[in-house]
C-alpha cells in the first residue's frame, strides 16, 4: 500500500506542477530585433514613441536601438531597446491590434536592466520604468489608460524579469472587453542616474495547459498495475494452505 501511494503521490504532483503559460505573444518584435527602426520614433513601427525630447521634429534619439550578447548588452538575441538619454522622459509604445477579451485570462511581462552610471551631478533621479495597459474603441484610435504600474527597478548587474497578472494588476481593464488594446514601458523622469535598457516584451493569453500523460506517468501507471499482479500471485498459496 505504501508503494501505491508514492506512486499516486507522484502522478498528483506531476500533473499540479504544469504551469500556467502565455500561447501566443501578441507583442511583434517582442525583443526589439528588427533593423527597421534602429532609433524609435514617434512614427517607427511597430514600436514607436510618446514624449521624447524634440518629437516635434521626430528627430530625437533619445529612445535607440542597442546591441549585445545575450545576459550583458540584451537579454535574448543580439538587440535592446534602450532609453540612452538621461535628460529626457519618454514612453515606448506598441498598438497591439487585437481586441481585449475579459473572459480570458493575460499576463504582461519584460525584462529592464540599467546601465552607464552617469556622471553628472544633475543626474540624480532614480532609473525606473512604469508600465501600461491602454485602451481604445476603435484600432489606432484615442487611447485611455485601463492601470499603471509604477517604479519598476532593476541593477546594473542582471536583467530583472516584470510579470504581471493582468486582472489582479490592471483592474479597471475588465470593462473594456472588446476594446484595441495598447501597451506602454514609459521612463517618467528626467535626469535619471542612468540610462534603461527593455528587451523580450510579452503580452498574452494565460493557459493552463491540460498535461499529456508524459512517459514517466505511463511508466508508475504500468508498475502499478504491475505490483497489483504481483500481490495476487504471492496471495495464492497462503489461499491454498487455508483451504487445506
Ligand atoms: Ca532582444
Amino acid at each position: 500500500m505504501k508503494t501505491r501511494f508514492c506512486l499516486l503521490f507522484f502522478l498528483l504532483t506531476s500533473a499540479a506542477s504544469v504551469q500556467a503559460a502565455i500561447v501566443s505573444n501578441l507583442v511583434q518584435d517582442p525583443g526589439f530585433e528588427s533593423t527597421v527602426s534602429p532609433v524609435l520614433t514617434s512614427t517607427s513601427t511597430p514600436w514607436f514613441t510618446i514624449g521624447e525630447d524634440n518629437e516635434v521634429n521626430n528627430n530625437s534619439t533619445s529612445v535607440i536601438q542597442v546591441t549585445g550578447s545575450p545576459g550583458s548588452g540584451v537579454n535574448s538575441g543580439s538587440r535592446a531597446a534602450q532609453f540612452a538619454f538621461y535628460f529626457d522622459a519618454a514612453t515606448i509604445v506598441q498598438n497591439l491590434g487585437v481586441q481585449y477579451d475579459s473572459s480570458k485570462t493575460y499576463e504582461f511581462s519584460f525584462y529592464s536592466r540599467i546601465s552607464n552610471l552617469s556622471a553628472n551631478s544633475l543626474h540624480i533621479n532614480p532609473s525606473t520604468i512604469n508600465a501600461s495597459i491602454w485602451t481604445s474603441s476603435t484600432i489606432n484610435g484615442t487611447y485611455a489608460s485601463r492601470g499603471l504600474i509604477s517604479g519598476l527597478t532593476s541593477t546594473t548587474t542582471d536583467w530583472t524579469e516584470h510579470r504581471f497578472d493582468i486582472a489582479s494588476t490592471f483592474g479597471t481593464l475588465g470593462s473594456f472587453s472588446g476594446e484595441f488594446l495598447q501597451i506602454r514601458l514609459d521612463k517618467p523622469n528626467t535626469n535619471t542616474t542612468h540610462r534603461i535598457s527593455i528587451d523580450d516584451v510579452a503580452f498574452g493569453v494565460q493557459v493552463t495547459a491540460v498535461p499529456e500523460p508524459s512517459g514517466a506517468i505511463l511508466f508508475a501507471l504500468a508498475a502499478t498495475a504491475g505490483l497489483g499482479v504481483v500481490r495476487r500471485k504471492r496471495r495464492s498459496p497462503e489461499q491454498l494452505m487455508s483451504l487445506a
